[in-house]
């Protein structure tokens, strides 16, 4: 299954559904497991879904609690054999690990089971690499599984020449070829890089002419409703399913707001517990939308049981990707959904923080007030300027009009009289402009 799709990433094959294949789950309960701490939560409900959407059935799953992964087996011998006899049963065609295991584990596993070991990090690169879209997510997409296997190689390669320890007669076929299968990745990898930094200059310049706006992003846990909610705000028409990671591509809008500047909205790939590093690494370009919002909106399914674990773990991602300390709205969504004793859960972490919000994207209700807050943001931003312009540069108050609202104009004998509303970011732009013209401090004006 993976392996499949990640050739045909490499290939450009088109997509097909093919034969769902049948998969043991098997899973260490450690301590930080949300099962572990909050009840009705079933523990492989997560691996499950993430399965389902890389076109995998989970029939059975072999479960074992430790205080953490065993080192060379990921969980005990004997559960191991479990978990042989269960496939053998179930006629399985692979085991799913919901962590990310070393090169070791997973050889281990393989050896008992004699089937295909498909970890956590693997299971996630796939469902990319089914659902890439555009351009650019295909080459981040490509670009993370290279790297994954391009650790997993080093590390094989290094156990290789330790057990050997370069003896006569070991340099064999075997070596040539790992040799040139590294090589080969390598000079994949540097350029897709290439290719990358190719698009990223592009969307950077895209991104200049943004610079005068608001710019505000949905982030969130995958499947939240972070589309939902850019659907229902600015009527984009955008992908928005009940499975994980329907969004691999930022897409940016503009919200028709009352406010004398434009307001982009843009809608972001989701997070979720684990996402692996070479992921988050490749993704930094798609990431760029959050990085550089004047405000985030995180999205969170309120219904989830595990509501403060995901929000965790989309804090701690926002982290990895030097978003930590971004301004940041709780909007609680799927509110139609709420169990009456859940809602009053709710009422605590609104009460708890500051800015934070409940709504349902799918109805619509509560979403008034988010608007009406971010629109007194908007206004809050607002800076304002009194100037006085010589009539003989009526040229630079053309200019001015381009990048703010100029609320009073009055043309007296000693210049042209202006009250001005800036877009952010443009006032001190304007008033280093006065100052290139010679115009500075001069044009200052009390009043109007
Ligand atoms: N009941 C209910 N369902 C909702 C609400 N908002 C979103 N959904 C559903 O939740 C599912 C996921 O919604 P999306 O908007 O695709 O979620 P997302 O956060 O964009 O997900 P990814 O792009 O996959 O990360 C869809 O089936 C939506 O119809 C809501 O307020 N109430
Ligand atoms: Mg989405």
């Amino acid at each position: 299954m993976a392996k499949q799709s990640f050739d045909r990433a490499h290939q450009d094959l088109p997509q097909q559904e093919t034969e769902r294949d049948r998969a043991i789950v098997l899973k260490a309960l450690t301590p930080g497991d949300p099962s572990e701490t909050v009840s009705n939560v079933d523990p492989i409900a997560e691996i499950t879904a993430l399965a389902d959407t890389a076109g995998v059935d989970v029939v059975d799953s072999v479960l074992q609690k430790r205080p953490k992964p065993h080192t060379a087996t990921y969980v005990g011998k004997g559960k191991l054999e479990e978990l042989a006899e269960a496939a053998q049963e179930h006629e399985a065609h692979l085991i799913l690990v919901d962590d990310p295991i070393s090169p070791a584990q997973g050889r281990n596993i393989e050896a008992a089971t004699e089937l295909r070991v498909v970890d956590r990090s693997e299971l996630i690169m796939d469902i990319f690499a089914r659902n890439a879209r555009t351009h650019q997510a295909k080459i981040q997409i490509e670009l993370a599984q290279l790297k994954y296997f391009q650790s997993r190689l080093t590390r094989m390669w290094t156990h290789l020449s330790r057990m050997e320890g370069g003896a006569v007669g070991t340099r064999g076929p075997g070596e040539t070829q790992l040799e040139t299968d590294r090589r080969i990745i390598r000079r994949k990898i540097s350029l897709l890089h290439k290719r990358l930094d190719e698009i990223e200059k592009q969307a950077n310049t895209q991104n200049k002419s943004r610079a005068e706006s608001l710019r505000i992003a949905l982030v969130g846990y995958t499947n939240a409703g972070k589309s939902t909610l850019m659907k229902r705000l600015t009527g984009a028409d955008i992908l928005v399913q009940d499975r994980l990671f329907s969004t691999l591509d930022t897409s940016t809008r503009k919200w028709e707001l009352d406010l004398p500047f434009d307001v982009l909205l843009s809608d972001t790939v989701g997070f979720i517990r684990k996402l692996p590093h070479d992921l988050v690494a490749s993704f930094h370009a798609t990431l760029m939308e959050a990085r550089e919002a004047d405000l985030l909106l995180h999205v969170i399914d309120a219904s989830s049981l595990t509501v403060d674990f995901d929000m965790e773990s989309v804090e701690r991602t926002l982290q990895r990707i030097s978003c930590g300390d971004h301004p940041c709205w709780l909007v609680f969504n799927k509110l139609d959904r709420l169990q009456e004793e859940r809602r009053i859960d709710l009422q605590h972490l609104l009460a708890e923080n500051e800015n934070s919000f409940a709504i349902s994207a799918g109805t619509g209700s509560g979403v008034d007030l988010l608007v009406e807050k971010i629109v007194e943001l908007g206004q809050q931003r607002q800076e304002s300027g009194s100037y006085q312009i010589p009539h003989s540069r009526a040229d630079l108050v053309a200019k001015l009009r381009q990048n703010a609202h100029i609320e009073t104009e009055n043309f007296l004998e000693d210049g042209i009289h202006l009250e001005v509303l800036f877009k952010p970011g443009m006032k001190s732009r304007w008033e280093s402009a006065l100052q290139e013209a010679g115009l500075w401090p001069q044009a200052r004006s009390e009043s109007s």
